[in-house]
């Protein structure tokens, strides 16, 4: 009876975990947001998952029908029938390390052109613009950008323009900044994007990405930075072209706007 009732707990457990994996996606469990990546890397991010998820499931799944077979053919045998001790079976011990180093081998390689875009490769192409420098501090994001029609210079120019906590950037095409942080490390994460990088004291660190949609996505600290932490939250704006230069200017005119109007001004 009791070995029926293990066998039963861990075939409804595997059954459970499949429907759940089966149904997350409808109801967006697995993923913030709509559950679709919104940046071109992010959907090869989010297919990397769901590749290892597969994976996963299956071996859950067998691991645990094996278990419920196990106990399940125990339960059955007559009390009388001793129990056999075995010390090991050499075969199968190298067979299941195998198979799991082949498994993890395989899914280090498939993955590796997504790491190589994402934190190598395309960060040289030429005609890659670096939008801003966003600087982490406790506990908000500075964003500097270069003036309309300016390319961003490392060091600050009397003409940047700054916002806090406020990241625009233009929609499909990909966009690089510079993280930097001014105290302690913080990481910079756009869930819906699935962009994350940890900005680290004393380095500056390209992050390159291409928003695919425009719309308002929340930018959050993904490192416990302080007792403020929770509250270091920005949010990134993803523009079309035409928005985003009449938005940088809008910024502009109104951060150097000296309060006279343009008739008013004597030359
Ligand atoms: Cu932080």
């Amino acid at each position: 009876m009791e070995g029926r009732f293990w066998t039963l707990v861990f075939v409804i457990f595997a059954a459970a975990a499949l429907a759940a994996c089966a149904v997350a996606p409808a109801y967006q469990l697995w993923f913030p947001g709509s559950g679709e990546a919104l940046s071109t890397i992010g959907a090869r991010i989010d297919h990397l998952f769901y590749v290892i998820l597969v994976v996963i499931a299956v071996v859950f799944v067998g691991v645990n029908v094996a278990l419920g077979y196990v106990l399940w053919r125990g339960a059955k045998q007559p009390s009388e029938v001793k129990a056999v001790y075995s010390h090991g079976n050499q075969t199968l011990e190298v067979v299941w390390t195998v198979i799991p180093g082949v498994i993890l081998l395989a899914l280090a390689l498939y993955q590796m052109d997504v790491w190589a875009s994402f934190r190598m490769r395309e960060f040289y192409p030429q005609d890659m613009r670096t939008i801003a420098e966003v600087t982490a501090r406790q506990f908000e994001w500075r964003i500097r950008y270069a003036a309309p029609d300016k390319t961003l210079e490392a060091d600050p120019h009397p003409d940047d323009v700054y916002t806090v906590n406020d990241l625009r950037v233009p929609v499909n095409r990909p966009v690089a900044i510079s993280l930097r942080t001014e105290d302690v490390q913080h990481a910079f994460f756009v869930p819906e994007l699935r962009i994350k990088q940890d900005a680290l004291p004393g380095k500056r660190i390209p992050v390159w990405f291409e928003v695919t949609r425009p719309g308002t996505y929340d930018l959050v600290c993904a490192e416990l930075c302080g007792w403020g932490h929770y509250k270091m939250k920005g949010r990134l704006v993803a523009l079309s072209e035409e928005d985003y230069a009449a938005w940088l200017k809008q910024a502009f005119e109104d951060q150097f706007d000296d309060g006279v109007g343009e008739g008013e001004k004597s030359d």
